[in-house]
């Protein structure tokens, strides 16, 4: 894809982040998501932490620009530049540790007020693979998730299941909120974008730049 063809619509670009505990496995996710592989080594470097991929979605291709904490999270500093602008995320915790599912609240307060309070959420019990250590069930998390009007899918980021469906699941639920007009891509801070939208719209005549300005609040 090229900037082009963005210029021309072509494509979706939708703003994603991964929150939650540290050591919930989100760094994982994502490689495994970006990389089709286990990351080994996780260090909890801070810096930052950044992925992008192309897919296609109910017919559509959507770039999903997908922001980490970077590490962040362990000294409760996320900071709102990184929520701002996010069209959807992926809310983590891990099967076996209660600690990170009880803060789910907390992160779903910040992304709702920090991002938008349309942010399309998918909630993600990590760590599925390791079954025998289950502190959390399937049910408990899954009425969680129906009370918060989040998606939910229990995933791995060691075996890779669920992972990719995760993310897809999250773009298609914002594919299908803009067709039906209940997400609008052309408000400021949607996290959406499609094209750019001032070769879509036709020019705005001479002499109305000051009034333009007047409604900006910058
Ligand atoms: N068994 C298992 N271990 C995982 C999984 N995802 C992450 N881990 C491990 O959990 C630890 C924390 O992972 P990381 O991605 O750094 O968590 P983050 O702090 O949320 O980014 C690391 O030791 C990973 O190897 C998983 O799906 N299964
Ligand atoms: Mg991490």
């Amino acid at each position: 894809l090229s900037e082009t063809d963005f210029q021309e619509g072509r494509y979706f670009l939708f703003k994603f982040l991964v929150i939650g505990s540290a050591g919930a496995g989100k760094s994982c996710l994502l490689h495994q998501f970006i990389e089709n592989k286990f990351k080994q080594d996780s260090n909890h470097t801070i810096g930052v932490e950044f992925g992008s991929r192309v897919v296609n979605v109910a017919g559509k291709t959507v770039k999903l620009q997908i922001w980490d904490t970077a590490g962040q999270e362990r000294f409760r500093s996320v900071t709102r530049s990184y929520y701002r602008g996010a069209a959807g995320a992926l809310l983590v915790y891990d099967i076996t540790s209660r600690e990170t599912y009880n803060t789910l609240t907390n992160w779903l307060t910040d992304a709702r007020t920090l991002a938008s309070p349309n942010i399309v959420i998918i909630l993600c019990g990590n760590k599925k693979d390791l079954d025998a250590d289950r502190e959390v069930t399937f049910l408990e998390a899954s009425r969680f998730a129906q009370e918060n009007e989040l998606m939910f899918l229990e995933t791995s980021a060691l075996t890779g299941e669920n992972v990719e469906e995760a993310f897809l699941k999250c773009a298609r639920n914002i594919l299908n909120k803009i067709d039906s007009g209940e997400l609008d891509p052309e408000r400021m801070g949607s996290g959406i974008q499609y094209g750019d939208a001032s070769l879509r719209q036709p020019r705005q005549p001479r002499g109305t730049t000051t009034q333009s300005k007047q409604q900006c609040n910058c």
